[in-house]
């Protein structure tokens, strides 16, 4: 029973106590992040009241309709950092190209990735939404930011984390030390450790794709999921499906449960849906601290060199022996399609 109350703040101030180099610079723009979502959080709480749900009325840089939220969560993410001097390049979702840090201000040490608003088709029916962030430390030398800074490989992280708007309001965050989640206490305005060092079980409850594009995935990635759901004859138990269409929501509970969640790659989307620099390499960093694993569906994507701001990769994600159970299904499948006719069926 937790019987000790502690902030977010007093968390990451003893986290960083154990590091004698540390500047405190990380955990303030811990704090600067926590503090942009407790005000988009406020905001999501009176949407349905002060009528900015619906559309802006303009497309975004991926040619979707941009919803007054996702303008309002990127905005104020923006305005919560590029004036701290700890940060010296920002890329977002919502911006096509890095996000220019006032030249007074450049000199940060950290580059920060965010989706302001994942998952924000829900909103408007008043489901699970989230903000996704990445930090890496800057790689160029000095003045403002530039590529170089945010096209790093996930496994460049320095911290990264998601708050997810839902029936509560929870931040979940690692600097490497394990994942660690904090639930925001509206009367008091705080975030109060309540997942302590959160460890996904090894082997899942449920399983998390949209299965209405199963037509467009390849073999290989069929027989994985007609796996994941009992369907094989390899002794795999049966899996339950669930899938809210808002990766912060389904990631959440996969991760506290246990659970796989996947988009594949598939006709539609050849390199899968799903951005690698500020949705998926935040979360496989925080999957992979709580004992999970996370993938494109073969490569580790921690281990994914960047080229691109908003480049796309598949993303299977979660317990880690789900996971490697998709990889081998995966490679087994291409292999007997490859190999001699006398492989056993599976
Ligand atoms: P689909 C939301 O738009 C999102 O980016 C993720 O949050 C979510 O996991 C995925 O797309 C849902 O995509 O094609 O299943 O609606």
């Amino acid at each position: 029973m937790q019987t000790s109350v502690t902030t977010i703040e007093r968390f990451i101030l003893d986290q960083e106590d154990r590091y004698p180099e540390a500047t405190g610079e990380l955990s303030n723009l811990l704090y600067d992040i926590a503090l942009a979502s407790k005000i988009i959080a406020a905001a999501i709480r009176r949407a349905g009241l002060v009528n900015i749900l619906g559309k802006a009325g303009h497309q975004n840089v991926q040619g979707e309709e941009q919803q007054k939220l996702d303008v309002f969560a990127n905005e104020t993410i923006k305005n919560c950092l590029q004036h701290t001097g700890r940060v010296c390049a920002m890329g977002s979702e919502e911006d096509e190209d890095i996000i220019p840090v006032p030249p007074e201000y450049a000199a940060g040490k950290y580059a920060v990735l965010f989706d302001p608003l994942d998952g924000s088709s829900n909103i408007d029916v008043n489901s699970a939404v989230g903000t996704i962030f990445s930090i890496y430390r800057r790689v160029s030398m000095h003045g403002r930011g530039t590529s170089s800074d945010v096209l790093q490989p996930g496994c460049k992280q320095v911290a990264a984390g998601y708050i997810m708007y839902g029936s509560s309001t929870m931040l979940v965050y690692t600097t490497g030390q394990g994942a660690h989640g904090f639930t925001l206490d509206p009367t008091i305005g705080e975030f109060l450790l309540s997942h302590p060092r959160i460890v996904t079980p090894r082997v899942g409850t449920y399983y998390s794709v949209n299965e209405s594009n199963f037509h467009r995935w390849d073999i290989e990635m069929q027989t994985a999921v007609r796996g994941l759901k009992g369907d094989l004859s390899d002794g795999v138990s049966p899996k339950n499906s669930r899938y809210i269409g808002s990766l912060v929501g389904d990631f959440h509970r996969n991760l506290v449960a246990g659970g796989i969640f996947l988009y594949p790659a598939d006709t539609k989307n050849p390199k899968g849906k799903l951005r690698l620099l500020y949705e998926a390499s935040p979360m496989a960093f925080i999957a992979e601290q709580a004992e999970g694993s996370a993938t494109d569906g073969v490569q580790r994507i921690l281990d994914i060199m960047p080229t691109d701001l908003h480049q796309r990769t598949p993303l299977v994600i979660g317990s880690r022996e789900d996971v490697g159970y998709v990889a081998d299904t995966l490679r087994r499948t291409a292999a007997r399609a490859s190999g001699p006719v006398s492989q056993p069926a599976l």
